[in-house]
């Protein structure tokens, strides 16, 4: 056992083990994973694959491939489908699991688990949706033919904050295309991960399609992006990690992408409807704890609006009820473990040692001892202060006050980052102009920059993200190699 700081209140917790070709695997070596919402409640232990365990997910998925990719597309499709329906029919069970291992709110976490039914049902239909190109050859006689076809096998590796929708996303893309998968979900949430991969069982996939490996995060990582058997690795989580895989998957020839967070800009223009963007603040900022990638971190806005803006948001701020994730009312759930909680009071204190206001950003007292943390809200920044440069994931937002849009895109831009970009204006001119010119993945006008759809594709610029983009047909992308055949049919 690793984790054995607080006390254990059940002995009756559940085992998480790895699974290799169709057959669980446990392992001398486990971790417990705790409720974020109370670390006395012990959900489970898990089995810590060493390299020996990786090498054999990657073998058993090497075996299945070759079948898997000729699978009848109907079948596929089936299983895919099945999925689907099956993460929909327990909805309440897996978003009980999800709240209580991660610390999202309970009908947030409810949300995430139906998007990730819906991506089952949407790549269910991708497999019988994969169609070529054919067009005459410039050569009399010829035609070429231009298809997908499977990568191989899929290093899938997945981040703590969206446990269930986030491998969703990439494993349903790397099924429906014909790949194999091994699959290493964040060590915070292998019941989530456990619980899906189980349901993909039971929806019946064959053995070795879907394998599943669970921390430490340092060995596993460095086999799947490292090893000759593995033909892509799909990577969601920070910077410092995904910079590592980048450059490990480059020198070994794996085909790579990632996604790896960022510091999302909402710009509030006068001419804005000022409650409408408050509650898009609050819910890009402070939602899912601000453990998002999508969240509005830097509010940008501009003088004239500045402090009815403010107080609009100080005054929602105030009717939120942070809580225990499963409770009755809690608008706000935890902070995922107490390491991410100290990182996310480092930042407070950074903000206000740099010369910031901070409203909120309070421990919260409750019954237990969960990790609660008022939402912090930081005014009187300025773009180059580190709470406006580094990505913080936590219930932490700063307010940037600028003179006009000019200066508002200037600073939206002024980052390191590109994943999300919002902005909330009734003026045609400024939001036309504010969805050409951000630097970003995705432009939201009058919307959050948190929240996304699962059949239009995903994706940021600069620092947030490399390679193709994921969700929606654009997934292909990554998820097959291109073929092209020139026929001569004689
Ligand atoms: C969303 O905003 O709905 O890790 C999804 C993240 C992103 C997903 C955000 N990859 O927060």
């Amino acid at each position: 056992m690793t984790q054995t700081s607080a006390a254990t209140k059940t002995g009756t917790e559940a085992l998480f083990d790895n699974l290799i070709g169709g057959q669980r695997r446990g392992s001398e070596d486990r971790s417990l994973n705790r409720n974020p919402s109370d670390p006395t409640d012990v959900i489970g232990s898990f089995a810590r694959a060493d390299a020996q365990t990786v090498e054999d997910a990657i073998a058993a998925a090497n075996a299945a491939a070759p079948a898997w990719a000729d699978f009848p597309a109907q079948q596929r499709f089936a299983i895919l489908d099945t999925a689907g329906t099956l993460i929909a029919e327990r909805a309440d069970e897996l978003a009980d699991l999800l709240a209580r291992e991660e610390g999202k709110q309970l009908g947030e976490s409810r949300g995430e688990v139906l998007r990730a039914s819906q991506i089952f049902k949407f790549f269910a239909g991708e497999t019988i949706r994969n169609t070529g190109e054919i067009i005459d050859s410039v050569r009399p006689g010829l035609t070429a033919e231009m298809t997908h076809e499977p990568i191989g096998v899929v290093g899938v590796i997945t981040p703590w904050n969206f446990p269930i929708a986030i491998p969703a996303w990439k494993i349903a893309p790397a099924l429906a295309y014909g790949n194999t998968v091994v699959f290493k979900p964040a060590e915070l949430v292998p019941g989530s991960a456990s619980a899906l991969v189980d349901i993909l069982v039971e929806a019946g996939l064959p053995d070795g399609v879907i394998n599943l490996v669970m921390g430490p995060g340092r060995i596993v990582g460095e086999v799947l992006t490292t090893s000759a058997g593995v033909d892509a690795v799909t990577f969601t989580g920070s910077v410092a990690v995904g910079r590592g895989v980048i450059a490990a998957a480059s020198e070994h020839g794996i085909r790579v992408q990632c996604e790896m967070g960022g510091k999302n800009p909402l710009v509030v223009l006068g001419d804005a409807d000022l409650g409408a963007a408050a509650d898009a603040a609050v819910n890009g900022a402070f939602f899912s704890t601000g453990q998002r990638c999508t969240a509005s971190s830097r509010l940008i806005v501009t003088d004239d609006v500045h402090d009815e803006f403010v107080g609009l948001l100080k005054e929602r701020m105030a009717g939120l009820t942070v809580g225990d994730a499963r409770a009755e009312g809690t608008d706000i759930g935890p902070v995922v473990s107490e390491d991410q909680l100290q990182q996310d009071l480092r930042y407070i204190g950074i903000a206000r040692d740099e010369g910031g206001e901070v409203t909120g950003g309070n421990l919260v007292d409750a019954a237990t001892d969960g990790y609660f943390l008022a939402p912090a809200l930081v005014t009187g920044t300025s773009a180059g202060d580190t709470i406006n440069v580094e990505e913080v994931f936590g219930p932490v937002a700063s307010v940037i006050r600028v003179a006009d849009y000019d200066e508002a895109l200037a600073v939206a831009n002024d980052t390191a980052f590109g994943l999300s970009a919002g902005i909330f204006t009734s003026s045609l001119k400024y939001s036309t102009h504010f969805k050409r010119y951000a630097q970003a993945g995705m432009v939201m006008v009058n919307a959050p920059t948190a929240g996304v759809d699962y059949h239009v594709s995903f994706g940021g610029r600069k620092g947030s993200s490399y390679g193709p983009r994921e969700q929606a047909r654009a997934a292909r992308e990554f998820y097959t190699v291109h073929k092209t055949a020139y026929v001569n049919a004689g």
